[in-house]
């Protein structure tokens, strides 16, 4: 651990005594300082311009970086643009402005331009995305940026170290790797910054200790302007220091530096990059600034900062102490300020002028980029039909594997076709101490249940491993490395605990591809162990709620009820170029129904078909997942003994999901029934419910019905769980009734 502290009140006058020509700040030249100043005032320029835009109604939001421009341009000036990789956040205005973003493009984010390089009109100013200069769309949420650089440094040392995973193979199928070109250093750094008050987030927490665990190459920028809009420091951070409470970490080099200080700011990142870029682990850049326009327009700080407070910072105002600081080294003159400032200002009037000549977007647009525009997994590119099995010489039928099995077996494939694929979670490593395996002392676990087994003994720890117990942190750092062109098969151990993650699956994963206009992608594949019927899994083991999934746009969401369809499905989500949500029935990983040979290497099932498990003329039962057997049993003894033939449609893909396929049977049956095992109200059948009394009334003899669990959760004594969970009876006697009606 390394700390380096500048006295913020030395720190610029420290190199000021002589003015030669040669001399050096920090290892910056006088022109590159000019350089500094010329961004620090544009930057500056441009809230200001933005705060009367938006008073003339001009654009719609402004969001400031004043106060923080210091360290902005210090920390453009220590990185590298297009070839180290950014996680700013949005008072970051100077440093993407030193990196190479025009005013111009901030305006065009202003008034919401469809040639917005950032969003086309779909984000708010001051969230950057400029895939050329590596600035990575972000988001809103305070801190959810901080695991995608975590993720993207892993990305980055992942590609230099199996450089045979980056290009994009010559293949007959297209898959995923053919639209994403990676690129990536050696010895690249990512940025990634947030404010005093975010460090508050759990995910800082966990991005600060997944980066001190694998040493990785990550500067985390706190740039402490001593609120969150009006909450101070002191309420926010135990002890009112971050750099105290974080300096526990190992491997990380520290520095805690006056931001308004370009100079010294630029001293304290060029130390920390070095530290990342020699390989040494993390680097965390704590930088004291202000604030001198309140949170955002919406905010006024005259209510909770008084005046006293406000004109102190006013003293350590960036811009114009490194305006004092050239005139007093020489380094420009009254009538070089002006010169400068008024070039800015012509160059502004001239970017705001053209912005607002820039073009809306058409409304048509809105859905263009919810998914990939260039591979469609609902294709037929994706029907592909299953080897004939192996028949054993033994002349037997060949072996019926189960779900399990056969999820097994495609995650082992298509690691072998693809190197970019990494499988990592809770317990999915066959054993983190690699020596017990290379011994032979242990077998290896693989998951808690097993299906991820053997994967780290073929594959290695690179690609398959642990992660710290931290479901935000694994799909977070998923996002980053897909953004950077990786695959990530990730798991999250039970659906129950997905939760923590939920804010990186709705807020990030799904919506990066839309609102940077497609700019960025990160088509993750997520793991999840989902529902009940375990006799004793209550509560925290038992539960589903894949509704609140398919209510996100930009998320494929998948259900498999047999071994066949979850390998066909799961190779469909590995090469498509979407997020996944691929849902596992516990309860079916090893059920006897279901089973199914091994249907070969390339066998996939396109998303949104549904499949008729039993056809029927008399009544539709729409499902999927546990209640399948259930509902097939259900319809079996119904047709037994009352002769009445249902039709048993199983989604396997929740979204899309296969209306064609339902509204062709209701047309023919004119009756349905929903079946889902999650609780009732607002379930995932209410919207097939409301889309067939919408769309097939005419069609239908019957009201529509729904069976699913109670409203409650799900109970740990089996005969609550019954009682809870819908079973054959409860769907039997529904699809009785619904027939008779
Ligand atoms: C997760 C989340 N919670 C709340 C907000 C609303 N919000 C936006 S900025 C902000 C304060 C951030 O303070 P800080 O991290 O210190 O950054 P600063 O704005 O001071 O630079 C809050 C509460 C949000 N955007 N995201
Ligand atoms: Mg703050």
């Amino acid at each position: 651990m390394a700390t380096t502290k500048t006295d913020p009140k030395l720190a610029l006058a420290a190199n000021g005594a002589t003015s030669k020509k040669s001399k050096l700040y920090e290892g910056l030249t006088r022109d590159q300082l000019i350089q500094a100043y010329r961004v620090m005032y544009t930057s500056r320029r441009v809230d200001d311009r933005e705060i009367l835009l938006k008073r003339q109604q001009k654009i719609y939001f402004q969001m400031s970086g004043a106060g923080h421009e210091g360290i902005g341009v210090a920390a453009g000036l220590a990185l590298k643009a297009g070839y180290d990789w950014f996680y700013p956040y949005y008072r970051d205005r100077a440093l993407c402005l030193a990196l190479g973003v025009k005013p111009y493009d901030m305006f065009l984010q202003g008034v919401g331009a469809a040639s917005d390089p950032s969003s086309g009109g779909r984000q708010m100013p001051s969230h950057w995305s400029y895939p050329s200069l590596h600035i990575v769309t972000q988001s809103s949420p305070t801190g959810s940026q901080i695991l995608q650089a975590v993720g993207c440094a892993e990305g980055g040392r992942y590609f230099a170290r199996h450089p045979k995973a980056a290009p994009v193979p010559d293949s007959s199928f297209n898959d995923y790797r053919q639209f994403k070109n990676v690129t990536f250093q050696g010895d690249e750094v990512t940025y990634v910054s947030l404010g005093d008050g975010t460090s508050s987030e759990g995910e800082f927490w966990e991005a600060m200790n997944a980066a001190a665990l694998e040493k990785l190459p990550v500067v985390f920028c706190v740039e402490d302007n001593g609120y969150a809009i009006s909450v101070p420091v002191e309420v926010q951070t135990a002890g009112g220091s971050i750099s105290r409470l974080v300096s526990g970490f190992p491997n990380f080099h520290f520095e805690e530096v006056d931001g308004t200080d370009p100079i010294a700011s630029y001293g304290a990142f060029h130390r920390a990059v070095r530290h990342c870029r020699g390989g040494h682990g993390p680097a965390f850049v704590h930088a004291h600034v202000i604030r001198p326009y309140s949170h955002s327009l919406s905010d006024d700080e005259r209510l909770y900062r008084p005046d006293s407070e406000r004109e102190r910072d006013a003293q350590r105002d960036p811009v114009t102490r490194t305006q004092m600081f050239l005139l007093r080294e020489g380094i420009l003159d009254e009538k070089g300020i002006n010169q400068l400032e008024k070039e800015v200002e012509a160059e502004l009037q001239t970017a705001v002028d053209l912005a607002l000549e820039a073009l809306p977007p058409a409304p048509e647009s809105i859905t263009k980029f919810v998914y990939s525009p260039d591979i469609d997994p609902t294709s037929s590119a994706f029907d592909t039909q299953p080897v004939a099995p192996e028949v054993p010489a033994d002349g037997k039928k060949p072996a019926a594997k189960t779900m399990a099995d056969l999820i097994t077996t495609t995650l082992r494939d298509e690691m072998r076709r693809d190197d970019r694929i990494i499988i990592f979670g809770e317990d999915v490593a066959d054993c983190s101490r690699e020596e017990y395996l290379k011994r032979k002392l242990v077998k290896g676990k693989g998951g808690v249940f097993k299906l991820t087994f053997g994967l780290q003994n073929e594959f290695g720890p690179d690609r398959v491993f642990n992660t710290p117990l931290a479901e935000a942190a694994i799909v977070g750092r998923a996002t980053g490395m897909a953004t950077r062109g990786l695959k990530p098969v990730v798991e999250i151990q039970f659906f129950d605990y997905i939760w923590p993650a939920m804010m990186q699956i709705r807020d990030e994963l799904s919506v990066i591809r839309w609102r940077s206009n497609n700019g960025f992608s990160c088509p993750v594949v997520i793991r999840v162990a989902i529902g009940g019927y375990l006799t004793g899994g209550a509560i925290y083991h038992s539960q589903c709620g894949e509704s609140v999934f398919t209510h996100i746009p930009g998320l494929r969401v998948v259900f498999p009820s047999n071994s066949q369809d979850a390998a066909g499905l799961l190779r469909t989500a590995i090469r498509c170029d979407d997020p996944v949500l691929f849902l596992e029935h516990k309860r079916l990983y090893r059920e006897s129904f279901g089973r199914a040979a091994y249907p070969g290497p390339d066998y996939m099932i396109p998303f949104g078909k549904a499949k008729i498990v039993h056809p029927g003329t008399d009544l539709t039962v729409i499902t999927y997942g546990a209640v399948v057997p259930r509902a097939l049993q259900a319809a079996q003894k119904l047709e037994r003994e009352q002769g009445v033939k249902v039709e048993l449609i199983d989604l396997r893909c929740l979204n899309p999901f296969d209306w064609d396929t339902i509204a062709a049977s209701v047309a023919k049956t004119n009756r349905a029934l929903v079946a889902y095992e999650d609780t009732l109200s607002w379930g995932y059948g209410a919207e097939i419910a409301a889309r067939l009394a919408d769309q097939l009334f005419d069609k239908l003899d019957a009201p529509v019905r729904r069976v699913a669990a109670k409203d409650v959760f799900v109970a740990y004594q089996p005969i609550l769980e019954d009682a809870i969970l819908p079973q054959p009876n409860d769907l039997f006697l529904a699809m009785k009734e619904l027939s008779e009606y």
